[in-house]
């Protein structure tokens, strides 16, 4: 129960507007959550598992598999402030449609109310949010996701929160009976920045859906980040801890679906290292007294892809899953659990795939949609780290940035100095993949892995990033780094092991914070020196070893070229300092 006025207000306005059968405030008790999941066996959309505990197969509608940035929208005031990377509307206009569209979008629904807390109950990096949702897919999936229900109400009080408000937009009238995954082919994300709202239509999936995670932790923080001088950024985050030596946090950012899952509970393949997990996914930083940068894991879960996720490619990840874990669009075993391609060497013989048919290793597609994903707490992973529930957050000494690039990018390269590890950031591009809408494989700018998740001007996002450089003093900010586990040599074949040997790379950058380790200059960055690089009981030839960290003198100032012809469309906003890291770049080449 809440006596917040406005959260009162608003869910009547709500539900005057979608004309729900009723309202439901979830309170987040064990009690609520095992009649919405009851219900939702019941209704035939969950599935229990025999295999684990508590867990649930779920499958979509084939049409509602992934984000969809085309029908994602960010309507500020100004078209400005969306900038070229985003889709604008003019926020009048988009309210007008988006009421017309949630006019009666309930009927013969619930209304479930989700109060939510992103981050640590009551911590200062924390914020709050209240999901209105028609799905009881999305409470169930919000309630690993987020710290929800009246705990959220209480410490509201009578505060401010962000409204979101989502819908199937598949209203059960006039006799209509509901289906299993209700969706609508009409879609809209959208986000009113200057109002901090997220109104979502039609999609019952992952990020259009589950409306705390994209929509608010990356694209209204970013927002609120850029007014109020943190960093709300799309990172996993990690601790690493060498043998007998002290504990350093590391944040990475990479595209959805090129592991950073992985990276953040990676069992390090050297000896006597630990790494523990604080995030997977997203990041809130802000300073510490100390002039540090802090990171909370604004989330309570992990939304992870299933296929490729194995005992050998991810343990702790299968582990996180054991048990109170849904997944969606994987396919069931004959036993009651869940399978996908890449769990098992061994395929099963019989399977119900992601569209509910029969599935044999004869069968031309794979059995799991390659979006497919798992949901479950990050309590239960093995390797937690002790302080991801910290109020204070845990002290940033580096960050990673980086994508899938099967040539030229190096395994490691360290930045120059702050602004040029922004230039790296900006730089970012990587093969797509299938976690959103679109061609997979194709090789897109994906600046700081943000391009569909920052909720304003993509050139004022970068403008932020150098600003953080010029107001605090550098020597405590975190060292900054590009990474690509992805190279691929004149076969196509992967050069870098990856996975457990990531950590090589990890220890690089930690001898590098601590000022053990030497580096080569090239005109892209730092490389390591071939002999600093732990190279121990790793199979890899001297010859790929160097090719790994070849840098192409032709293609890298092919490379400076396009870039310049990126950032040609910020104009005028591009920040100075960005032109001239390209200049600075390209006169390394020049004398190389
Ligand atoms: O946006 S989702 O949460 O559906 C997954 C992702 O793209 O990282
Ligand atoms: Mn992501």
């Amino acid at each position: 129960m809440t006596n917040n006025q406005k959260l009162k207000d608003w869910v009547k306005q709500m539900a005057e507007l979608c004309q729900p059968d009723s309202i439901h405030w979830c309170d987040g008790s064990e009690e609520e959550n095992r009649n919405i999941l009851d219900l939702c066996v019941k209704n035939g959309q969950f599935k229990p598992l025999k295999k684990r505990e508590n867990s649930y197969w779920v499958v979509s509608d084939p049409s509602d598999v992934a984000r969809v940035e085309k029908r994602t929208f960010i309507c500020s005031g100004n078209k400005e402030d969306a900038g070229p990377t985003n889709n604008w509307m003019d926020p009048n206009e988009m309210k007008s449609i988006l009421n017309g569209l949630f006019n009666g979008c309930m009927k013969g629904r619930t209304m479930y109310v989700i109060p939510f807390s992103m981050g640590p109950l009551g911590s200062k990096i924390s914020h709050i949010g209240v999901e209105l949702s028609d799905s009881p897919y999305v409470v169930t999936n919000m309630r690993i996701m987020t710290r929800m229900g009246q705990k959220v109400l209480d410490i509201l009080g009578d505060g401010d929160f962000v409204k979101a408000a989502h819908t199937v937009g598949y209203p059960l009238d006039n006799g209509k009976k509901d289906i299993d995954w209700p969706c609508n082919d009409t879609k809209y994300i959208v986000h009113f920045p200057d109002d901090k709202e997220i109104w979502s239509y039609g999609s019952g999936y992952g990020g259009n859906a589950l409306l705390g995670k994209k929509c608010f932790a990356l694209r209204i923080a970013s927002v609120l980040a850029r007014e109020q001088g943190w960093l709300a950024e799309h990172m996993l985050i990690l601790g690493v801890t060498p043998p007998g030596g002290e504990k350093k946090y590391i944040a990475a950012a990479f595209p959805s679906a090129c592991g950073k899952t992985n990276l953040a509970m990676l069992t390090p393949s050297l000896p006597g290292w630990k790494v523990e997990t604080v995030g997977d996914d997203i990041a809130w930083m802000k300073f510490g007294e100390d002039g540090r940068m802090y990171a909370i894991n604004p989330e309570n879960g992990f939304f992870g892809v299933a296929p490729g996720t194995s005992m050998k490619t991810n343990a702790n990840a299968m582990l996180s899953m054991t048990k109170n874990s849904i997944f969606t669009n994987v396919a069931y075993t004959d036993d009651g659990d869940v399978w996908w391609e890449g769990m098992t060497e061994e395929k099963p013989s019989h399977l119900i795939d992601w569209h509910k048919n029969d599935w044999t290793p004869k069968s031309t597609q794979p059995s799991a949609h390659p979006n497919s994903r798992f949901t479950a707490p990050a309590s239960q992973c093995p390797v937690i780290d002790p302080a991801w529930e910290d109020p204070k957050g845990v002290p940033i000494s580096a960050f990673l940035f980086g994508g899938r690039r099967a040539s030229f990018v190096p395994l490691i390269t360290e930045a120059y100095d702050w602004n040029h590890g922004v230039f790296m950031g900006s730089s970012c591009s990587s093969e797509m993949t299938a976690a959103a809408a679109g061609t997979v494989g194709k090789l897109r700018h994906d600046p700081f892995a943000m391009l569909p998740f920052c909720g304003y001007n993509m050139a004022d996002y970068f403008n932020h990033w150098i600003n953080i450089g010029k107001t605090h003093d550098v020597s405590k900010l975190p060292k900054i780094f590009y990474v690509n586990w992805f190279r691929k040599d004149e076969n196509g074949k992967f050069m870098w092991p990856g996975f457990g040997d990531n950590i090589r790379a990890i220890k690089w950058v930690i001898d590098r914070v601590n000022g053990t380790a030497g580096a080569v200059d090239t005109p892209i960055g730092r490389i390591p020196i071939a002999d600093e690089f732990d190279r121990s009981d790793l199979k890899l030839s001297q010859d790929n070893f160097k090719k790994l960290f070849e840098v192409d003198k032709e293609q890298g100032i092919t490379e400076l070229n396009e870039m310049r012809e990126y950032y040609k469309m910020f104009g005028e906003k591009l920040p100075k300092e960005l032109a001239a890291e390209v200049d600075k770049a390209e006169e390394r080449y020049k004398n190389s």
